[in-house]
């Protein structure tokens, strides 16, 4: 009888290596991760960060190796939902912004002043994406067929314009500013009274270079910085209009392949990603626990003050005060209204109830 139990235990042990080892003999060599941005861009360190992670955790099994400069679809950051889907990409540390066009949820974040007319604006998304509108994001992110991972951060997005300061909405008549192909920045732009051209951020280095644009906008430390943005704006205008959070992402057939182990283990190095990329993103704007988490984790960037280091190199940076963001909040009051009805009634009251929480 014992022989009997021993024997059965040990086949359903031999069943389960036999298929594990099935499982992982089926994983593909490589796992192509795209990222929009360039790799030494914030969000491009956290693209790494997560594939060196999941790489080690799994002792080589399972390799994801980061795609920068949106190659994997040719410059068209918009296409990279539908690119996902397809299983032409494998992972994607997506942004908000270039998925909207299709998932009209994934909006919100980018209402105009909707969250940095909040005290705490960090404390105010952290609640969105911990509470019930969050949940209702990576619902809306999954109903497409794709699985949502974790999220991080491409940070607040800061105008820099060649011409300036900026610091009423009068002073951006007639501005000829370069944006992504997502609608809502026409909208906002417009009505504004500037004169936004949807670019991809793949051609939109060498139009920075050509002086074809008076400005653009995107997060200071993510991407302002690196790109070394005083190369051609001399004006950083910081006004946290709106803010891009990221996601890490899978095609859903890649995903279910994995063991639920690995899984696991994908996910806990999307929760390490998170913090990691939230830090850069933060780094200089909150009360200095952005740069201790760098240090603790051993990844102290070499510019640690990202405001300091455009007033180095010549740029004059305009801090908002809450009454500047409240002008601009005012005189976009009708792109918030014409979004929330594109976005949902629901979600957008599901969002302010979360901030209120926090
Ligand atoms: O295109 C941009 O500005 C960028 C790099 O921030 C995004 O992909 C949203």
């Amino acid at each position: 009888m014992k022989v009997k139990l021993l024997c059965k235990a040990a086949l359903a042990l031999a069943a389960v290596g036999l298929f594990a080892s099935a499982a992982s003999a089926a994983y593909k060599s490589e796992y192509k991760l795209s990222v929009v941005p360039g790799a030494s861009s914030g969000w491009g360190q956290t693209a790494t960060f997560f594939a060196d992670c999941v790489r080690k955790k799994s002792n080589g099994r399972i390799n994801i190796k980061p795609y920068f400069g949106a190659q994997l679809m040719a410059g068209k950051q918009t296409s990279e939902l539908l690119l996902v889907r397809r299983g032409a990409i494998d992972f994607a540390l997506a942004s908000t912004i270039n998925w909207s066009p299709q998932i009209k949820e994934l909006n919100l974040t980018a209402l105009p002043f909707f969250i940095a007319n909040n005290p705490d604006r960090y404390k105010a998304l952290d609640a969105i994406e911990k509470g019930k509108s969050g949940k209702m994001l990576e619902q809306a992110i999954e109903k497409t067929g794709v699985k949502f991972i974790g999220w991080s951060e491409n940070g607040f997005r800061e105008l820099t314009t060649s011409k300036g300061p900026i610091e009423k909405p009068e002073d951006m008549k007639g501005m000829k500013l370069r944006v992504c192909g997502t609608p809502i920045f026409i909208d906002i732009f417009t009505k504004l009274g500037a004169n936004p051209q949807a670019i991809n951020w793949s051609e939109a280095v060498t139009g920075f270079q050509q002086g074809i644009v008076d400005g653009q906008e995107n997060p200071t430390n993510g991407i302002n910085v690196p790109t070394k943005v005083w190369q051609w704006h001399k004006y950083s205008t910081d006004w946290h209009y709106m803010i891009d959070p990221l996601f890490f992402t899978a095609n859903k057939k890649v995903w279910d392949e994995f063991t639920p182990e690995d899984k696991e283990l994908i996910l806990s190095c999307a929760v390490n990603a998170e913090l990691y990329g939230k830090a850069l993103s933060r780094l200089g704007n909150d009360d200095g626990s952005a740069l201790e988490y760098l240090k603790k984790i051993g990844k102290e960037p070499a510019v640690t003050d990202p405001k300091g280091e455009l007033r180095k190199n010549g740029m004059t940076v305009t801090e908002y005060t809450p009454a500047m963001v409240k002008e601009f909040y005012d005189a976009t009051k009708s792109v918030r209204d014409d979004w929330t009805k594109k976005i949902g009634p629901d979600l957008v009251k599901a969002a302010e109830e979360d901030m209120k929480s926090a």
